[in-house]
């Protein structure tokens, strides 16, 4: 839902923050599931992204917001080359409130952020393009490889357990309990599906448990519209770093497949129009090995197609939930809009397994 905000309480907001320029005008953004982002323009040669940090979904604010800047920093410590000027185009820039945070509190609880907007920055939704779904490999890895040599137990866990399948399972569970016998109804035929995958869908937990594959810093949610392109479709950076933690690559390269691979967006109602693009998974594979392959075990490598499945599954599973729980954590604009979010991603896991037979 967009924000009911008038233009003076966003512009006291605005003006709470150290950018050293006038509020001329805004645009409510309306990509995202969870937060309220605004594009501002301001006087002055620098436009920015001021975004209400849902204090609902993201119980440490302070902490997430820290865990932010420590990447940004770190990433920024790789173009020691780049001027202030130039890194602000090139890395995710945060400005501080004038008295020195990086988040203002508004008296009602809410906690806002800023950033400097990069401008010619292209996101796309939909991948038309194999070069789009390279350059996008390419650019995950980059922020994989950049920040490999940060240690990741510095960063809170901004929502425990966020990939953590059992833990959506439980979720799962709690909600059949309470659901609407009509939405049950509605959604037979995903509970069946569910249950059948359950065992293979735990696996990439085990190898984590275990340690068989390593815990590093990963983004978590890395869908193909947090990744800023030039005009020219190369990477500028990684956005969104909201969910910036602990975790295993797997997440990252499933969680980006499973939208630059899908033939349609993810709340695509017509399921004729969503399949699996074997051509873009495997032009986004090529890209990220190029960049990652310093990081990375066989044994790594050999799990990417099953985390592509993973991923597409764990969002089947929360949209599902989530339609169980009466839509209470994402955004929805219509009564059905998680069921068919749902739907989207158990097609597309069709369509994915048929495609890697
Ligand atoms: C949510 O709000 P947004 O669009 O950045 C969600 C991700 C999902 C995504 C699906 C904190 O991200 O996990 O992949 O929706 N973020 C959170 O589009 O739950
Ligand atoms: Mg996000």
């Amino acid at each position: 839902m967009e924000l009911n905000i008038n233009t003076e309480t966003l512009k006291y907001i605005f003006n709470k923050f150290d950018h050293k320029s006038d509020y001329i005008s805004h645009t409510e953004l309306n990509s995202g599931h969870i937060n309220n982002t605004f594009l501002v323009k301001a006087s002055g040669t620098k436009n920015y992204i001021l975004q209400r940090i849902n204090h609902n979904v993201f119980k440490d604010i302070p902490g997430l917001v820290n865990n932010k800047i420590l990447i940004s920093n770190h990433i920024r410590s790789k173009y020691v080359h780049l001027s202030e000027e130039d890194l602000s185009k090139k890395v995710l820039s945060f400005v501080k409130t004038k008295e020195t945070n990086f988040y203002y509190h508004e008296e009602n609880g809410d906690f806002w952020n800023v950033m400097i907007f990069i401008a010619n920055g292209i996101t796309h939704d939909v991948v038309v393009d194999e070069e789009i779904a390279y350059e996008g490999g390419k650019l995950l890895g980059a922020f994989l490889n950049a920040t490999s040599d940060f240690d990741s137990s510095q960063l809170i866990d901004v929502i425990p357990n966020f990939h953590d399948m059992s833990f959506r399972f439980k979720q799962y569970a709690f909600s059949l309990q309470s659901a609407l016998k009509e939405r049950l109804e509605k959604a037979n035929i995903f509970i069946k599906i569910v249950s059948d995958l359950k065992t293979e869908m735990h696996i990439l937990q085990e190898l984590k448990e275990t340690k068989v594959i390593p815990v590093r810093v990963t983004h978590n949610d890395t869908k193909i519209s947090n990744s800023l392109f030039d005009n020219g479709n190369k990477g500028i950076c990684m956005i969104d770093t909201d969910t910036v933690m602990p975790g295993i690559i797997h997440y990252d390269f499933g969680d980006a497949i499973r939208t630059i691979c899908n033939t349609a967006v993810e709340d695509e109602k017509d399921l004729s129009k969503v399949e699996f693009n074997l051509a873009y998974y495997k032009a986004y594979e090529q890209g990220f090995l190029e960049k990652t392959k310093d990081l990375l075990t066989p044994t790594c490598v050999k799990y990417l197609p099953l985390a592509a499945k993973t991923m597409i599954f764990i969002m089947g599973l929360r949209f599902l939930t989530d339609y169980f729980n009466n839509d209470v954590y994402y955004k929805t604009r219509y009564p059905e809009h998680n069921l068919d979010r749902a739907r989207n991603q158990f097609k597309l896991i069709e369509s994915f397994s048929e495609k890697f037979k």
